[in-house]
């Protein structure tokens, strides 16, 4: 029997699952909690596995098969999106870490009532427009503001043609707008820091407490990290909604194009500087210098786009010195057998 498609299940999975010579019975992971998978096999399983995942890589999202003994996950099924960064960094670790897979639409989620963050807005775009689901910026605690322009209006210049919507989950304001984008049976994602409201938001489109929710500190709005385990959810109607862990660091991870379509206005603008190979310096002619100096171009996106290309820079170079070491051991391992 073919996996379920209400559960998301779709061709391009399909298609890799059979690459793969079609293996075991493919269910959704619906939830995470260290080392272990919480597995649902059709859209309305209410008996899920209990997987681990010891050898594999697992993602809130993900599809996979499980061991013959359904003890643990066997094989994760290529993913036809991911939302990823570097994991925290500890020693010499160079690892990916999923925040969530498989997903159509992913909400970069922004509380109104806290001063607007341009920077952290556009290292998620980078994120976003790289995993391959379609960005949208959601604005939540609209019942906290008198106007939500000057917030949104802000967040829109970094957002370029990326939508901007108002919701609220206390309200209910806008919820049906972000509802809307689950229509075809479309996998949801909220990703952004602890505090902002995405789990009182999972509460009003499920129209139930699913999901626990914490005050945030009353001095920076700060949250408490309340949410801990991914969960993949139901809508009522159709889709899917994925609930993420508040986030605080977002370190980029080796990429496509995520810098180029978060900055295109930027990358526009070098197109137009009279030296290929133009460093936006000092050299004459340059586009970029000259919308910075005519107010057209903040300093300060100049400055993140900089500090983001130096950062995806150095991730190469040290993706590149991590293959090399592998390599020689696995030079030394084959010289040795
Ligand atoms: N006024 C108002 N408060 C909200 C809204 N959404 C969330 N809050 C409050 O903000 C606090 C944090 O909400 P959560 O939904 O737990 O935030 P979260 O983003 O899920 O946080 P983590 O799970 O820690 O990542 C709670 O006290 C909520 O009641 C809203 O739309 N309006
Ligand atoms: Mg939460
Ligand atoms: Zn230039």
């Amino acid at each position: 029997m073919s996996p379920d498609r209400q559960l998301g299940w779709n061709d391009a999975l399909q298609a890799s699952w059979e690459a793969a010579g079609a293996p075991g019975a493919p269910g959704r992971v619906a939830r995470i909690d260290r080392g272990w998978s919480t597995v649902m096999r059709h859209a309305d399983d209410d008996d899920p596995l209990r997987l681990r995942n010891l050898y594999v890589d697992v993602a809130i999202g993900d599809w996979v098969v499980p061991s013959d003994d359904a003890e643990q996950v066997d094989h994760v099924i290529e993913r036809t999106s991911a939302f990823v960064r570097r994991a925290s960094f500890e020693g010499d670790r160079f690892e990916a870490d999923y925040l969530a897979a498989n997903i159509d639409v992913v909400f970069l989620v922004h509380a109104l009532g806290s001063p607007p963050n341009q920077r952290r807005l556009e290292r998620e775009l980078v994120l976003a427009f790289d995993s391959g689901a379609e960005p949208v910026v959601l604005l939540t605690k609209a019942d906290l503001v008198v106007d939500p322009e000057p917030m949104r209006a802000e967040l829109t210049d970094v957002a370029l043609g990326v939508p901007v919507i108002v919701a609220s989950g206390i309200s209910g304001e806008g919820v049906d707008r972000v509802r809307a984008f689950a229509g075809g049976n479309r996998t949801l994602a909220f990703l952004g820091a602890s505090g902002v409201g995405k789990s009182t938001l999972v509460n009003a489109l499920l129209d139930a407490d699913v999901m626990d929710t914490g005050e945030v500190r009353a001095g920076d709005q700060r949250g408490r990290h309340t949410t801990v385990a991914a969960q993949l959810l139901r809508l009522p109607g159709e889709g899917w909604l994925i609930d993420t862990p508040g986030v605080r660091a977002l370190s980029l991870w080796l990429s496509g194009h995520g810098i180029e379509r978060a900055f295109a206005d930027v990358f526009d603008l070098m197109d137009h500087c009279r030296f290929r190979d133009c460093k936006h310096d000092r050299e004459p002619g340059c586009a970029v210098r000259a919308a910075v100096q005519g107010g057209s171009l903040d300093p300060a996106r100049l400055a993140s786009l900089e500090r983001l290309v130096a950062e995806e820079a150095a991730l190469e170079a040290e993706q590149e010195r991590f293959e090399r070491r592998a390599d020689r051991r696995g030079f030394r391992r084959s010289r040795s057998s």
